[in-house]
């Protein structure tokens, strides 16, 4: 932590947790859908039937990483795949239903990865959809079906493009590098005002591909184009993952302002403590299996996250004040994978009798509990149990100074109330005092369950 504080020129823009309604709405989303589809859901991380890379595999690098049974000419044969792709299978309505059903409250959708192949008929490149057979723009398709199931969109934009012969990986230092470096960053510029304008509806851009020198070295352009950003678009929403200071500082400023409204570090990866946090919005993105954001046809093998498992990390999440983002690859045709289906189905169907726990609620300043997760909204506390006690038997500590103590509790889904009883079991030094909540023995659910527990004003 800085202890002098730093005239910054290109430091953070935005004030720390936002008050206007676009980001009021982003803090009570609770869950998420991000979709990562463009041409590598074609080959699905497999070339030849072989996949490119088992275990961490992400089959949007399959460019990259190439794999054993590439092609001789692997990027030539990536780079072409778009003359194959006619999704006929995609209806961004099914997709939108889907979402809805599963309760995500906002989607973040691929325009543009690292390999530079762009989902919308951008005017700045000819490497877009509407030179393929599908034709038509993918990324205003999206955008209308969610915005019609009152679901927010926000835009994923790789920075970084694989093939493109102007982008630079290091900092430019020769006057030619300079100049192609800045065409590249004009193009770039151009098609990020270029999805304002035909997407007007957008809540915010989740940037990526920003680690590269020659980004970092942009300091000054990037500053200026996020305050052009933000003009063009009130409310915008702009992650941490954006830009950095002329120091090179990424996510948080050189004086550990965040860059940008939210923390976009969390991904495949939560904050271990709520401390760490330090008030700041944010939100975790994670994948289904260990690492595959793009559609990956084989998923024998490795583990496969559980709905119990994606619950879990969901109400870890919100507990801490984040939103939990589940990612999705659809296959080359447009179907969501079985697996995909399968989640989104049970976390649906878990979200119906329990997403009161889940949406606009906050952290509660509570002693941790083995139990599971609490958040709270208004005079309710709610307890999401993932370990339930063999005796049946909630116990919730409180703090002895706490000014409201549990008076009623209920399981949601359920309408007889629990009985609640006080267990003071005096114990000098210990801070708390404990309520006791009789947990059903016939109540036997096969999924976590949640315990609301109303608190009033301590006597
Ligand atoms: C990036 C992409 O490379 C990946 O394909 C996927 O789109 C994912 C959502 O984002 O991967 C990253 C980016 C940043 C970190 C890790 C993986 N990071 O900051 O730890």
């Amino acid at each position: 932590k800085p202890t002098a504080h730093i005239a910054l020129k290109y430091g953070s823009i935005t004030p720390k947790n936002r008050q206007d309604k676009a980001m009021k709405d982003f803090r009570a989303y609770g869950l998420g859908q991000f979709i990562h589809w463009g041409i590598y859901a074609i080959p699905g991380n497999e070339w030849e039937g072989v996949s490119a890379r088992k275990g961490a595999a992400a089959s949007e690098w399959i460019r990259a990483w190439r794999g054993p049974t590439a092609p001789k000419d692997w990027t030539t044969t990536y780079d072409n795949l778009y003359k194959q792709f006619n999704p006929v299978a995609f209806k961004a309505s099914k997709w939108a239903s889907q979402a809805k059903q599963m309760g995500a409250k906002y989607m973040i959708f691929t325009t543009k990865h690292h390999d530079g192949f762009a989902l919308w008929p951008t005017k700045y490149s000819s490497y877009n959809i509407s030179a393929t057979p599908y034709k038509k723009d993918i990324v205003k398709e999206v955008v209308d079906a969610y915005t019609a199931e009152g679901i927010d969109v926000f835009l994923y934009f790789s920075i970084l493009e694989w093939n493109n012969p102007d982008y630079l990986n290091k900092a430019p230092e020769t006057p030619a590098e300079k100049e192609k470096f800045n065409t590249f960053l004009t193009y770039t510029k151009n098609q990020l005002l270029e999805l304002l304008k035909n997407y007007p509806q957008i809540k915010g851009f989740w940037f990526d591909g920003t680690w590269d020198k020659s980004w970092i070295s942009a300091s000054e352009f990037t500053y200026n184009l996020e305050k052009e950003l933000r003009e063009v678009h009130p409310g915008l929403i702009i992650g941490s993952r954006f830009r950095n200071d002329e120091f090179g500082k990424r996510h948080f400023d050189s004086n550990g302002e965040l860059l940008g409204d939210y923390e976009q570090g969390w991904e495949r990866k939560l904050p271990g403590d709520y401390t760490w946090l330090n008030g700041n919005d944010w939100d975790a993105v994670m994948t289904i299996p260990p690492n595959g954001w793009g559609y990956m046809k084989d998923w024998s093998g490795v583990y496969i996250k559980t709905t119990e498992d994606i619950l879990a990390m969901l109400m870890q999440s919100v507990s801490m004040n984040g939103n939990f983002v589940l990612n999705f690859g659809p296959d080359g045709l447009g179907n969501m994978h079985p697996g995909e289906d399968l989640l989104a189905k049970e976390i649906g169907d878990w979200m119906k009798t329990n997403s009161e726990a889940v949406y606009g609620v906050r952290h509660a300043d509570l002693p941790e509990t083995k139990l599971g997760y609490y958040t709270e909204k208004e005079e309710y506390l709610y307890l999401t149990v993932f370990n339930r006690p063999i005796n049946n038997i909630a116990r919730i500590a409180i703090p002895k100074k706490a000014t409201q103590v549990p008076v009623e509790a209920q399981i949601l889904g359920q309408v007889q109330s629990l009985q609640i009883t006080h267990a003071d079991i005096g114990l000098d030094l210990d801070k708390n005092t404990y309520y006791d909540i009789k947990i059903p023995a016939s109540f036997n659910p096969s999924k976590p369950f949640v315990l609301k527990i109303k608190r009033e004003q301590a006597v």
